[in-house]
């Protein structure tokens, strides 16, 4: 299947946004998601309030009530081989990926609109278990221009350029449960 395939049939694809699919084998996909439901996940906490989303960080974590970035656990071992593969999708030396952060969506639950934190450079994804659709917006003057990449379990995306710092991105409620990795870089 050609990258393309992944997008819909929309213009513009933001620039920056790269995808791939099949970025794993389903072997190493299960195993990754039986080592991520092992995890002790807890719903993602944005200050007062709490995501439907559960999650654990490693390398760091942004911690939304003292809004301040905090050192984490370290990323463990078994993270390790899939962080430089997806360094080197995105052409960075095998240490690249700094903070990692596991996600578990229950069925219904997503993610709103945001951008990630300023102080994380690159972000990848990889989608596991179930498909979402992965939306993007930006403002147009009085409207938005959007699209939507449909991310298919072991795809790998990344943000990069305007896909990372100009669109926003949200997922809405997903139909089946959906894990994922996200991979980031840090700013220097
Ligand atoms: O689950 C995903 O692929 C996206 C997660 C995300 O956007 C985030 O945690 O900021």
């Amino acid at each position: 299947m050609s990258q393309l395939a992944l997008f819909d049939d929309q213009t513009p694809v933001p620039q920056g946004l790269r995808t791939t699919p099949d970025f794993i084998s389903r072997t190493a996909e299960k195993e990754l998601i039986a080592r991520i439901a092992e995890l002790p996940l807890a719903p993602f906490q944005f200050g007062a309030f709490e995501g439907k989303r559960r999650v654990k960080s490693f390398g760091f974590r942004y911690d939304y009530t003292l809004q301040r970035m905090l050192e984490a656990e370290p990323i463990p071992d078994w993270l390790e081989e899939v962080a430089r593969r997806v360094a080197d999708f995105g052409g960075l030396p095998d240490d690249s990926v700094r903070q990692i952060l596991c996600t578990e969506y229950e069925i219904g639950a997503g993610i709103g609109w945001h951008r990630d934190k300023p102080h994380f450079d690159k972000v990848f994804g990889l989608s596991l278990g179930a498909p979402c659709r992965f939306r993007f917006r930006r403002r147009d003057g009085a409207k938005w221009q959007r699209f939507t990449l449909d991310a298919e379990p072991r795809s790998l995306y990344l943000m990069d350029g305007e896909a990372r710092r100009v669109w926003e991105h949200s997922i809405p409620p997903v139909e089946a449960r959906r894990y994922s990795i996200t991979f980031r870089t840090m700013k220097r």
